[in-house]
């Protein structure tokens, strides 16, 4: 059975190398990216038992996207490759600094997901689901995908864990903000970052922030609040300032590293704090080196650090 296992959207990801633009000639580099897929890799190089499921193309970047998650330990046996539409992609550019990201996922395989692709006994017999708003914004199917996921889950008492995840080129915060409100509500561990918080609760008060917080049944866990990671669970609060980092270089899939080492701490059964203290650390290795998910740290690495880290408890 599986420790974590995830669903949505991977998309192949092409960026140009240099300092150059989009458009303005020179070649493109081919990656992948997709929140969900970069959050299996991590746990699966943390050595946890991590499965990803979804809906891909039959074209080769589909198929090269489950080739590498084989490669990397994450089980796809529930994956779906379909002839009726192709693969996503994004195409990515950094200038002067500033990254910019354009997707062409409208109508792809994944967006056409159906609960019908949910097997429903292979999540029964895992510890951990996790999901995120992206797969919500994708299409309505791809929301009652969620929902149907949702009730296996807590007809089985599978853990559920939810990053909101807030793509605002994919919806409007309007649109947006009832449906993961809904999610945040029916998970256990829900994972935003601060500046989602304010658009979901439309405050920047920290207080009332929290105080939201609190209302859910679950656990939240705030990724980059003011330098920290903060934990909210009823009348608890703890935070932990981040890790020391020597330069970033690229942020993101930031969100994703820091999922995947909380949920690795939470599947070893670690307390929330300590699951905490791996979740900033991953954060903060995979922002010091390019790609989505390419620095995510092996277990080996995560034991090597512990002696240099401030943080890390166990
Ligand atoms: O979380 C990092 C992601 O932004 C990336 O890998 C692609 O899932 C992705 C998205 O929809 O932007």
């Amino acid at each position: 059975s599986m420790d974590v296992i995830t669903f949505g959207e991977s998309m192949g990801l092409l960026y140009p190398e240099g300092t150059r633009g989009i458009g303005q000639g020179g070649s493109l580099a081919q990656s992948f990216g997709g929140a969900e897929s970069n959050l299996a890799i991590g746990l699966a190089r943390l050595g946890c038992c991590s499965g990803w499921f979804g809906q891909l193309g039959s074209d080769p970047l589909g198929t090269g996207i489950l080739k590498t998650l084989r490669g990397e330990g994450v089980d796809v046996s529930r994956a779906r490759q379909t002839d009726a539409a192709p693969t996503g992609l994004m195409l990515r550019q950094n200038v002067r600094g500033q990254s910019s990201v354009y997707y062409y996922r409208k109508g792809s395989a994944a967006s056409q997901m159906t609960p019908d692709l949910v097997d429903s006994e292979y999540i029964a017999n895992a510890r951990i689901l996790h999901f995120t708003g992206i797969t919500a914004a994708l299409s309505s199917s791809c929301l009652d995908t969620i929902r149907h996921v949702i009730s296996v889950c807590k007809e089985h008492g599978v853990l559920i864990s939810f990053d909101p995840n807030l793509r605002l080129k994919l919806w409007n915060i309007e649109k947006a903000r009832p449906v993961l409100l809904e999610l945040a509500g029916a998970c256990d561990y829900f994972l935003p970052g601060y500046d989602e918080c304010k658009l979901l609760f439309e405050t920047e008060d920290e207080q009332v922030i929290i105080n939201r917080l609190r209302q859910l049944p679950g656990m939240s866990i705030i990724k980059s609040f003011n330098g920290n990671n903060v934990m909210v669970h009823q009348d608890v609060t703890y935070s932990l300032p981040f890790e020391h980092v020597e330069q970033v270089v690229d942020t993101v899939g930031a969100g994703d590293g820091f999922c995947a080492g909380f949920l690795a701490g939470i599947a070893k059964g670690w307390t929330p704090e300590e699951a905490l203290s791996l979740g900033g650390l991953t954060g903060s290795l995979v922002i010091q080196a390019p790609g989505d998910w390419e620095a995510l740290p092996t277990w080996d690495e995560v034991q090597q650090r512990r002696g240099h880290s401030a943080h890390i408890e166990r």
